[in-house]
């Protein structure tokens, strides 16, 4: 044996001839299959090992909505009262939230955060209050 072809989701991703191996680059709480096969020096490989699937833990963030480890973006229209949260994935916007209009134009957003508690929590506040007149 010569060493080892590392498979991450099926896609070989490394070569290694040590008997442990660091992944790099992964997302926040998403889940990876990794197998190994063997090779050797005249290039002879094994057939894949049982796939080991491992989550990679949330991201303590600020604003993240969902508990997804991604931070996500709050909008209040001040005029109309409404409000969106707009779950994101990078700079792009995986779907978003509308919830109750507070119309009166005296309350603006003091702080946001993991509501649901579904990833590690969160310090800041998650309650609007009404604005210094
Ligand atoms: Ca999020």
């Amino acid at each position: 044996m010569t060493g080892y072809k590392v498979f991450r989701n099926g896609v070989q991703i490394a070569t290694t001839s040590a008997l442990a191996y660091a992944s790099t680059g992964l997302l926040p709480a998403t889940t990876y299959s990794f197998a190994v096969a063997g090779f050797d020096a005249a290039g002879n490989s094994s057939a894949q090992s049982a796939a080991v699937a491992k989550r990679t833990p949330a991201l303590r963030v600020g604003r993240d909505f969902n508990g997804d480890g991604r931070s996500d973006i709050l909008w209040r229209n001040s005029t109309t009262g409404e409000n969106v949260i707009w779950l994101m994935n990078g700079a792009a916007i995986s779907s978003s939230v509308t919830f109750a209009t507070v119309a009166d134009p005296n309350w603006s957003i003091a702080g946001g955060g993991d509501f649901t508690e579904t990833a590690s929590p969160i310090s800041c506040g998650a309650t609007a209050r009404p604005a210094r007149t």
